[in-house]
């Protein structure tokens, strides 16, 4: 099916503001492949997924979806999308093998025709910097964000692409979901779902203590810091930085004012560690006080740094955090427990409630003044499957997008700044620790033979992106 050029009647009224954004993510590691070519260092995601038992049926990133090799189809895709912008990540192994030092001039060469590629199809890059496939060499070195050695080579790394690539980029995100690399790679999160709790981890797979986690907490965001002081200095004018954090969301459990009130005290202290601190330059004297979490070391200077100002926030909204009301007792605000019974989507850990993509803008704005804000991400997995026709129809998908589409314009009617929103995924791809088997694409990869197949989402997102609306 091919996009109308007609205006469907649901759109009247249900427009976003004019330039907003159109895009799909990736990441270099879920999508690449060529982990050992060109002069590419080993990251700790190679490492980690070589290691058996690790992930999922044993997937490795290795060939993944071959996009090093086929990036210009890809990036046709991308345009038959109807995308405007593109969110992609660059290895930093690529660029820089050892982590610092000498640059690998191939690797960047690689994100620089991919860049190329995209300008030519009219579609606007977007880059992160940091997606979790930190060099081996520094976490054998330093014990990666455990030391702020990793902080400052980070910096070093962001300034360099910024230079290469700062001609024709002029949009960077610094790091990827602190919150995920951080807990789940040092020191593997519990989540309760329905009752259960399931654990999440990843690279590099280490189990520290809480005290010791509150300073790569603090590394990462120094990390941060560093990376937009470097990428200042080097780029052109008008070059714009930010991060792209999975806040988690304290979502009213009614909308009236004493709760929107305390889901706001709760969204600031519950990210306390990470988008507080960077928006604030502060530590809350909650986080500092935890019991039994100890604090971590930190200089008024590089608080300073970690505040860096930014040209805008970037948010990963997939689901509710906690549903919050009220409370006359400190903190001012209690949690509800998320019922066993409330729907989510395929993943174990996706509580389903579209109506955080309206809070979670909404609360950047509020709490923290935010002016241009970005969705990062937003998806969701599905059961997807090539019907007898070739087709794939992932029914629950759209319903998902068109749920969370509905509420983020909902955000923008009532003159929240948001600038843009990037589906994840541009295609189905390696999914940490789960592998190939759980798809987030909204078009579908066949891993034995790598061909593409837009799904349903696709169709939907094209007309949405047509129209500058919800469809
Ligand atoms: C993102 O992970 C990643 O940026 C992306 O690479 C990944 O493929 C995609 O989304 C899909 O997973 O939030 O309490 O449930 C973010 C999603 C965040 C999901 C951490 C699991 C566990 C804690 N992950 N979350 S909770």
């Amino acid at each position: 099916m091919t996009a109308s050029a007609r205006e469907s009647h649901a759109a009247v009224g249900r427009r976003f503001p004019a330039g907003f954004h159109w895009g799909v993510a990736t990441s270099a590691y879920q999508i690449e492949g060529a982990w050992d070519e060109d002069g590419k260092g080993a990251s700790i995601w190679d490492t980690y997924a070589h290691t058996p038992g690790n992930i999922e049926n044993d997937d490795t990133g290795d060939v993944a979806n071959d996009h090093y090799h086929r990036y210009e189809e890809d990036v046709g895709l991308l345009e038959s999308l109807g995308a405007t912008a593109y969110r992609f990540s660059i290895a930093w192994p690529r660029v820089f093998p050892e982590g610092a030092g000498k640059p690998n001039s191939k690797g960047l060469d690689f994100y620089s025709r991919l860049v190329d590629e995209l300008l030519a199809a009219g579609i606007e890059p977007f880059a992160t910097l940091y997606h979790w496939d930190l060099p081996q060499t520094l976490q054998d070195r330093y014990g990666g964000w455990q030391s702020a050695e990793t902080s400052k080579a980070f910096a070093e790394y962001a300034g360099y692409v910024a230079e290469r690539l700062g001609d024709r980029v002029k949009h960077y995100f610094t790091i990827n979901e602190f919150r995920s690399f951080v807990e789940g790679g040092y020191q593997v999160v519990d989540v309760k779902v329905g009752g259960k709790t399931i654990q999440l981890g990843g690279a590099p797979g280490l189990r520290l203590s809480d005290s010791e986690l509150k300073q790569v907490r603090h590394h990462a965001v120094l990390g941060h810091g560093l990376g937009v002081q470097a990428i200042r200095a080097v780029a052109p004018a008008g070059t714009k930085v930010g991060f792209a954090e999975n806040i988690r969301v304290a979502v009213p459990a009614i909308d009236a004012p004493e709760y929107v009130e305390a889901a706001e005290k709760a969204t600031r202290e519950r990210n306390a560690g990470f988008m507080t601190v960077m928006l604030e330059g502060r530590y809350t004297d909650e986080y500092l006080a935890e019991a039994g979490g100890g604090s971590p070391t930190f200089t008024d200077e590089e608080l300073k740094t970690i505040a860096a100002p930014l040209d805008f926030v970037g948010i990963n909204v997939y689901r509710p955090g906690w549903y919050v009301e009220p409370s006359d007792e400190p903190p001012g605000y209690s949690e509800i427990p998320i019922s066993a019974s409330h729907p989510k989507m395929q993943s174990s850990w996706h509580v389903f409630d579209p109506e955080v993509m309206y809070w979670a803008p909404r609360q950047m704005q509020s709490i923290w003044g935010a002016e241009s804000i970005f969705i990062t991400e937003n998806g969701c997995a599905a059961a997807d499957v090539v019907a007898g026709d070739g087709r794939v129809y992932d029914s629950d998908r759209v319903m998902f997008m068109r749920a969370c589409l509905g509420q983020l314009q909902r955000a923008t009617s009532e003159g929240v700044p948001v600038d843009g929103y990037f589906l994840w995924s541009a295609q189905d791809n390696f999914e940490w620790v789960d592998g190939y088997g759980t798809r987030f694409g909204i078009v579908y990869v066949d891993f034995d033979t790598l061909e593409r197949t837009p799904k349903l989402s696709a169709d939907w997102f094209r007309h949405a992106a047509m129209q500058n609306a919800v469809v």
